[in-house]
């Protein structure tokens, strides 16, 4: 069915000249609405418009300008079926085959800062949506139907169909252009159910301790198919990456990959690990992950020698692994990790192009570049069966004023230097949590265990393993000692301080072992468990 009339109605007013010039040459009627039709018109355009040819001005301040049975009439009538077809020529309606509609910029215009309630109210488009709803439908057969076409992006798609030998947009881009439509309308709708929801219960707070009563009693997600993984954590599992809407920038969903193999599942669950716990520091930092734990952490101005401390935490571990830089990384850094190991993905905010030379030769490496940003996830969801656990991520930042030295040993300044870095450590490895540093790097990550005493003594073999010292470490332990045993197993390791939250009914007794052993402890108040 050769397209006779197309109705043209954008807030989003890229490319729609051209297009329409295009669509006028061969043979098209355009119908418009009344700033698009005015565009058209001036750009010397055959355009009517759509208040002259329903006969009804646009009214209500625009409000209602297309919601109209001579626009919905002519959209929605069946192309298959006579009787359709002899009730719009009945009603004087003409066939609309081709719709061009892209929305109010409601989430544009709520995110501007100082929109008013009458601003955000105003960008609901509701004829815009009720077209592109009955276009949609109507998309039809492969013997013909109704295309709609929401994104500028796709004009140019819709003209080669029509320049091809079939002469009309094909039933093929008729349906895939049908679903992004409904695609776009539902998140247009959750974007305003969300708006709606944060005034009528407060958003969650970034404290703390959040009031329990500011929790919304719905949630509705904003997120974007980013891809399609090639398989889940395992290989019989099927998997996706979805990115919220917007993306903040500085966090992992705003990455962009340089070179490397697709990034899979356990790769970009990693590459989050390695990145939260890397921003994390002001200091430039190298975080080196496996299997979501930190195996090596070490703070540095070069990228090269933060690397190259990290590194000697756990080489072992650290074949394979996820690394993350804070700093831009640059030629000897790149050289370094190429020479010494294999790695699976690198990520950093930058690279120098001397840097990037050298991973080219190793084609494989993903190379991720974030760009810069403080911006943290709202919420923090895990899936358990039948709903979903939802909280505010732990971005806690201990004020060292406030840490309460408890043990008749005071720390020198070293000493706290190492318990800080320690701390931030210990907040990204899984619980327990154990882990032992000194100079500024990690000498022995004890995670995941089911009790604190074996995370403790799993830290100290792993730096016996590489022929790391410990005599004169710092400790830091993600949750109270329960008991005094998992202290003692650290100072026989050989630590003399020990920074971890408190709380526990026996801290009396963890107090005076740590006096006991003649060694500093540090309470924080907060405690990190990750899971
Ligand atoms: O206010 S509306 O919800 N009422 C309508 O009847 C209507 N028809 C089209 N908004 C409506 N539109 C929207 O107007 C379209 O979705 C498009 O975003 C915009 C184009 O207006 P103009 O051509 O005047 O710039």
């Amino acid at each position: 069915m050769k397209t006779q009339t197309a109705l043209l109605s954008v807030s989003d007013k890229t490319g729609i000249v051209d297009f329409a010039k295009a669509l006028a040459q061969r043979g098209v009627k355009l119908l418009s609405t009344g700033g698009t039709a005015k565009l058209l018109a001036e750009a010397g355009l055959p355009v009517t418009e759509v208040a002259q040819h329903t006969g009804s001005p646009e009214i209500l301040d625009g409000r209602v300008k297309t919601l109209h049975p001579k626009i919905h009439g002519g959209l929605l009538a069946r192309r298959d079926s006579a009787e359709h077809m002899q009730t719009i020529e009945a009603h004087g309606i003409d066939r609309i085959d081709l719709l061009v509609v892209n929305l109010y910029p409601f989430r544009e215009t709520i995110a501007k800062p100082g929109c008013t309630f009458a601003d955000a109210v105003e960008n609901i488009d509701i004829g815009g949506p009720a077209m592109l709803r009955a276009a949609a439908k109507n998309h039809g057969t492969p013997e013909g139907g109704v295309t709609v076409v929401i994104d500028p992006a796709d004009y140019p798609r819709v003209l080669a169909d029509i320049d091809s030998p079939q002469g009309e947009p094909g039933y093929a881009l008729r349906l895939e252009l049908a679903a992004k439509v409904y695609a776009h309308t539902a998140a247009y709708d959750g974007a305003i159910a969300a708006y709606l929801t944060s005034l009528a219960e407060a958003e969650p707070t970034q404290d703390a301790q959040p009031a329990r009563d500011a929790w919304p009693r719905t949630l509705t997600l904003q997120v974007k198919q980013h891809q399609v993984l090639r398989y889940g954590e395992n290989p019989h599992q099927t998997a996706a990456f979805y990115v919220d809407q917007p993306v903040g920038q500085g966090l992992l969903g705003s990455y962009r990959q340089l070179q490397g193999k697709e990034l899979s599942y356990n790769n970009i669950a990693d590459a989050d690990a390695a990145w939260e716990c890397v921003r994390s520091f002001e200091q430039g930092a190298c975080v080196i992950v496996k299997h979501a734990n930190p195996c090596g952490v070490a703070v540095g101005d070069a990228p090269e020698a933060a690397y190259q401390q990290a590194y000697k935490t756990d080489p072992t571990s650290a074949f394979g692994g996820i690394i993350a830089f804070n700093r831009p990384v640059d030629e000897a850094c790149a050289q370094a990790i190429t020479s010494q190991q294999f790695v699976e993905v690198l990520l950093a905010p930058a690279y120098t192009p001397e840097a990037l030379a050298v991973f080219t030769a190793k084609k494989n490496v993903r190379v991720l570049e974030i760009p810069a940003g403080d911006a943290h996830n709202m919420l923090d969801i895990k899936r358990v069966g039948g709903g979903w656990l939802v909280q505010n991520p732990d971005d806690f930042q201990v004020d060292p004023a406030t840490l309460k030295v408890v043990t008749t040993k005071q720390p020198s300044a070293q000493q706290m230097q190492d318990l800080m870095f320690a701390w931030k450590v210990a907040k990204y490895v899984k619980s327990n949590a154990i882990i032992f540093t000194g100079n500024g790097m990690t000498l022995g990550i004890g995670a995941g265990q089911m009790s604190r005493i074996d995370s403790a003594r799993i830290a100290a073999i792993k730096a016996d393993n590489a022929g790391l010292s410990l005599q004169g470490s710092a400790v830091a332990s993600d949750a109270f000692f329960p008991f005094r045993d998992g202290l003692d197993v650290v100072v026989d390791a050989g630590a003399t301080c020990v920074i971890q939250p408190g709380g526990s009914v026996r801290d009396d007794e963890v107090i005076a072992a740590a006096n006991e052993r003649g060694i500093v402890m540090v309470f924080t108040g907060t405690r990190h468990f990750r899971h």
